[in-house]
């Protein structure tokens, strides 16, 4: 492997670790051993050379003054912020004499790790740190905050992560962009559409919010929150009427079509205009061009799935996309999660094994707070890591106040002192991706990469791999699987025959070629994995789940009748809370905003400019007003998860108010179906002026 790290100078090709579907290839240029520049690598088949914004300004946070340099006690109150250093022999002999104290009295259990993709790669994210709590036979979590209800709405009628290749799409003649804001969220997916719109393609948008995407449509469609499903059978009820399905490919590949055909005609056009807010007109119309047009693409995103019915909604969808055997034709289908191509051996990877049958609890992520407060027996030990949940998870406030717990030892591993890790007892500081090796497989397009160490480590900083070899010297697990380094996780999670996608891809040719994509012998499999082998219209596993087998529109759960729904969205410039504490990235973004209809800030009195109180029984915050045509009235939409001000308190922290509830199906997070109620600042704090919310 050429060390990069030992070349002061010169351009390096590696990989965007963060959390996104593009997965960009990126070339790194360095300078007396430091970035001075990262942009895109122009070799990479999907992303071309082109990056978003909040990488190309990412050095800026690589070489923050913020950044942790060393390991840190906490010398104050929990969330004071005072700690004081110490060594990584102090910090490991803390960590491993409480652990093995709490493991005596009140068994492993009590302790719990909490995290999720803040790096992408899959060694860092998901190999070494599971293999360890298996070991321990700690608590486990259940990774549910993303994509959990999509997923399983997917999975349930396709059975996996399984769609279009993007690259084919530049054929497609139809992109249906339905709940994601690609221009922010998928960006190569909007230069494919666009290369596709110069040979005459169209782009039609549905979303609760005229956004940047719903702005550069061909077609925008609002709708209402969580009436996904009410569309999509209303579609499907127009083309079984209309005999608009293709016949042939309903009885090859799928189940349940006789089911579905007689369950739709319940979902007439008048109805379903009365559900999502839709136009009778524009149902047709959308139907029309649906079953006119092909290659087409339905793009489903996340945000239609993270409400109570997201899995529905998600399954709705996808069963409306395999009517017209879009599925057979290149650039046609749908896209999800693409995950499943370069699925690696998870098995070998994370070694489920050493948990030895022990049948430990688990927590579901969604309600960390309910875990640190109301638990018994009580977790006692939190180890977070790639994640910030004191401002990402739902209902933010009661999470914080499990964090404060006297008796509840944190240790938060992280490249910042977070928001979350302000309530640490140890802070251990994290290498960035650009300082580690690992592999990537993007959920979109079809390539697997490899990310080598650009710099070296910065400050005394260490990967998650090395600290859990670490944990695991000091807390006396001698199995080798816990000392395995870098490149021998990667090559036991390459190694799998079980998925021919990986068939030309292992570990040395990853590191020649840095980018490889996955074999697909067909673009439609031959079995599908579900228990039919075929889509599924119609689910025996939902009816044995006590959920409809068919999809059916079942309205998000009633709350504060006269609350407006309110959709607290990821933004642009940052990724999650990632970047919300770089000076750049803020400035950027500017201020965070609450779009909100001319009719209802008329009636509740708030003018656009106007800072507003929003609240409901989980918490509050405020948001300055944009007022205007953006959403529906009803709906409020807020953009970003913004770090707490400068003088540390949350005040635009929107997760203090989402609900921690569960969608219907997979465990999913539902930061859309909260409801609250605004009110404008009294006037003299209106003028107030703004300032920058980058002092962490
Ligand atoms: N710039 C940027 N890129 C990101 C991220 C980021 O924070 N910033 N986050 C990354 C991550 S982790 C993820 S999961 C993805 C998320 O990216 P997306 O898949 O785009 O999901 P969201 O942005 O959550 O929501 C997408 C859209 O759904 C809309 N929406 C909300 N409720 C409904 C509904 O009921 N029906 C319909 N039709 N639309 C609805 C929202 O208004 C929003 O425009 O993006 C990734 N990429
Ligand atoms: N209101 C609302 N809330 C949401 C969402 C929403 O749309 N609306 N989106 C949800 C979704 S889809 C997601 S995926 C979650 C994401 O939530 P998180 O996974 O918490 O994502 P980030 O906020 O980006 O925080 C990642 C943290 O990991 C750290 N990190 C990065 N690399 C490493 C590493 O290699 N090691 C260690 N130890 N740390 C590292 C970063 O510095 C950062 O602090 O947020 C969810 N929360
Ligand atoms: S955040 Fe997404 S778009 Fe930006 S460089 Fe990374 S993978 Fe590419
Ligand atoms: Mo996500």
């Amino acid at each position: 492997m050429p060390a990069y790290t030992e070349q002061p100078d010169g351009t390096f090709k590696t990989v965007c670790s963060l959390d996104c579907p593009d997965q960009c290839g990126l070339l790194v240029h360095k300078e007396n051993g430091k970035i001075v520049k990262i942009a895109g690598d122009p070799d990479h088949p999907v992303t071309k050379g082109n990056i978003c914004n909040k990488v190309r300004h990412m050095a800026e946070r690589i070489y923050d003054e913020k950044r942790l340099t060393h390991p840190l006690k906490r010398i104050g109150p929990k969330g004071s912020r005072q700690f004081a250093r110490i060594s990584w022999e102090e910090a490991l002999d803390t960590i491993s004499s409480r652990w093995k104290a709490l493991i005596a009295k009140h068994g492993p259990e009590s302790i719990l790790p909490y995290s999720f993709y803040g790096n992408m790669g899959n060694i860092n994210a998901e190999g070494m740190d599971r293999r360890f709590f298996y070991r321990m036979g700690s608590s486990q979590l259940e990774r549910t905050i993303c994509t959990a209800a999509g997923g399983a709405g997917f999975k349930y009628t396709v059975g996996g992560s399984i769609g279009a290749d993007p690259e084919d799409t530049v054929h497609t003649k139809l992109f249906i962009l339905w709940g994601i804001n690609a221009v922010s969220t998928n960006m190569h997916q909007i230069t494919l559409a666009q290369q596709a719109r110069k040979q005459g393609a169209k782009i039609v948008v549905i979303d609760v919010h005229k956004n940047q995407t719903g702005r550069l449509a061909d077609w925008f469609i609002p709708i209402l929150p969580g009436t996904d499903t009410a569309l999509a059978l209303g579609l499907m009820h127009i083309l079984f009427a209309e005999h608009r399905v293709d016949e042939e490919f309903l009885q090859q590949h799928t189940i349940g079509h006789e089911e579905l055909r007689e369950h739709v005609k319940q979902y007439d056009p008048a109805t379903v205009a009365g559900i999502t807010g839709v136009p009778v007109d524009d149902l047709y119309k959308l139907a029309y061009m649906y079953h006119e047009t092909t290659p087409a693409l339905i793009r489903i995103g996340n945000g239609l799935q993270h409400h109570d019915n997201g899995g529905m909604n998600t399954r709705a969808i996808t069963c409306l996309s395999v009517l017209t055997g879009q599925w057979l034709v290149q650039g046609g289908g749908a896209i999800r999660s693409n995950s499943a191509y370069l699925a690696h051996n998870a098995q070998a990877l994370q070694r489920p094994d050493l948990l030895e049958k022990r049948n430990t609890r688990s927590f579901n992520m969604n309600q960390l707070g309910r875990a640190l407060n109301d638990t018994e027996p009580p977790v006692h030990s939190l180890y977070i890591y790639s994640s910030n949940p004191a401002v990402v998870a739902p209902r933010a406030g009661q999470v914080r106040q499990g964090l404060e717990r006297e008796d509840l030892f944190t240790v938060v591993h992280d490249l910042f002192l977070t928001e979350t890790a302000s309530y640490a007892d140890i802070i251990l500081p994290a290498t960035s991706a650009f300082e580690n090796l690992d592999f990537y497989t993007s959920y979109w397009h079809h390539y697997m990469q490899i990310g080598e160490p650009v710099i070296e480590a910065y400050g005394e900083s260490k990967s998650n791999t090395e600290v859990f070899r670490l944990l695991a010297t000091v807390m006396g697990y001698e199995e080798q699987a816990l000392h395995d380094s870098d490149e021998q996780l990667i090559r036991q999670a390459l190694d799998h025959p079980a998925n021919e996608g990986l068939n030309t891809i292992d570990y040395d040719a990853l590191v020649e070629h840095k980018f490889i994509k996955a074999y697909r012998p067909t673009i439609y499999p031959e079995r599908l994995a579900t228990p039919s082998g075929k889509v599924e219209l119609y689910s025996e596993t939902l009816l044995h789940m006590g959920l409809p087998p068919l999809p059916t529109y079942i309205p998000l759960r009633e709350q504060d009748e006269d609350g407006y729904i309110f959709i607290p969205g990821p933004t642009h410039n940052f990724l999650n809370s990632t970047f919300s504490n770089n000076a750049k990235h803020t400035g950027m973004e500017k201020i965070p905003k609450l779009f909100i209809h001319t009719e209802d800030a008329e009636r509740e009195g708030i003018a656009d400019g106007d800072w507003v109180n929003i609240s409901n029984e989980n918490g509050s915050c405020e948001l300055l007003a944009t007022v205007g045509e953006m959403v529906l009235p009803g709906v409020v939409v807020s953009q970003g998860l913004w770090a707490d001000s400068s003088d540390h308190k949350p005040k635009h922290l929107v997760n203090a108010l989402t609900s921690d509830r569960l969608s219907d199906m997979g465990g999913g997070a539902t930061f859309f179906s909260s409801r609250v109620r605004l009110k404008r600042k009294p006037s003299e704090e209106t003028t107030e002026q703004w300032e920058q919310t980058a002092s962490l």
